[in-house]
């Protein structure tokens, strides 16, 4: 019996054309550049190792050619599908210190401002452990035609009109959202393309699984320590101890937490009073995705979606996964505040 046809991304989005934010066929271009950036991603996060891709950048190799680490080679792919799709005015990104404001007219014209980690998981790049793209797309709110202004990249997490991130793991899969449910496309490398594999992600109200880098536990605050004791207890009714599981990925812990239900946890530590992550390209994409999976996101007081950036690179704390979770480490931060 013939199996079913795939349904690849650029199928579905070509479906689902209503479901798109104003469906005027904009957004779906943009979404389209992205995965294609991220399949040429993914060909070289699958060669690091045979390419000699890993080295410093600004380092020489053989052609004489400058060798680019991943992040920046990654940075380079996302930036440039972003400018070509002609759909968006400007890109912000951990790798820039500075956001980048097209200059061409195409570009101007674009509707969309993307804040993105392009190749998160630094620390494992060079270790052949999973690594991930992180993904925001706001509509801007300066006038189309114009360079991009500073406020479009300074909007809250609710704002976001598409975010997703790509996991480069055992298989690589790209997830994302527009407000209408949460749905994960896995790569079949054969035919090089995004097939859609998992339909409405929804993610369990409790899971049994904690992340978090227990290293800094002597600097976490008595409320977040209390609730790590808590997942470590012995109680047969809730099945505790619960696991603990941390990659050191975000993409990667999240994504498995959002599957088999869990919490993700970076609260702040003596050396990042705010926690490490980023709010704008890291943590509210993150949100919004946990959120329309049935899900939260917290700082430890508020919605992660609800904070009002100040500035492009600013840092929180996050909380994130299965409901009931998040929302007893809250109780209990807030019980010994
Ligand atoms: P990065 O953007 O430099 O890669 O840092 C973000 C990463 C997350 O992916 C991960 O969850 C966290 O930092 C791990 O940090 P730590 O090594 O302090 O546990
Ligand atoms: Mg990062």
């Amino acid at each position: 019996m013939p199996s079913a046809p795939f349904i690849t991304l650029n199928q579905f989005i070509v479906d689902r054309q209503a479901d798109f934010p104003y469906a005027s066929g904009e957004f779906s271009r943009l979404l389209y550049y992205l995965a294609v950036a991220a399949k040429i991603v993914n060909r070289k996060v699958n060669k690091a190792g045979l390419a000699d891709i890993i080295g410093e950048a600004g380092s020489t190799n053989v052609q004489g050619e400058e060798q680019k680490k991943l992040d920046v080679f990654a940075n380079d792919q996302f930036i440039a599908a972003c400018r070509n799709s002609g759909e968006c005015c400007g890109v912000a990104s951990e790798e820039n210190q500075e956001v980048i404001t097209f200059e061409t007219e195409l570009a101007q014209r674009g509707n969309y401002v993307v804040l993105m980690d392009p190749l998160d998981g630094s620390s494992n790049i060079d270790v052949n452990v999973s690594i991930g793209t992180i993904f925001s797309i706001y509509r801007r709110l300066s006038p189309r035609g114009e360079m991009a202004q500073p406020g479009d990249f300074l909007q809250p997490g609710r704002k976001q009109c598409g975010a997703g991130y790509v996991l480069y793991g055992s298989s690589t899969m790209l997830v994302y959202t527009t407000g209408r449910g949460v749905y994960g496309f896995t790569l079949d490398p054969s035919i090089g393309e995004f097939c859609l594999s998992h339909s409405l992600i929804t993610t369990p109200t409790e899971g049994k699984i904690y992340s978090v880098n227990e290293g800094n536990i002597g600097q976490f605050s008595p409320g977040v320590r209390s609730y790590i004791a808590y997942c470590q207890t012995n109680d047969k009714e809730t099945d505790r101890p619960y696991s603990g599981r941390y990659i050191g990925s975000l993409v990667a812990d999240f994504h498995r937490n959002l599957m088999k239900g869990g919490i993700y946890m970076y609260p702040p530590t003596a050396k990042a009073p705010n926690g490490k992550l980023r709010l704008l390209y890291e943590c509210n994409p993150m949100a919004f995705l946990a959120e329309q999976a049935g899900g939260l996101a917290t700082d430890g007081r508020m919605s992660v979606l609800d904070i009002v950036p100040e500035t492009v690179h600013q840092r929180t704390p996050l909380f994130i996964g299965s409901a009931s979770m998040v929302r007893r480490v809250m109780d209990m931060m807030a019980q010994e505040e």
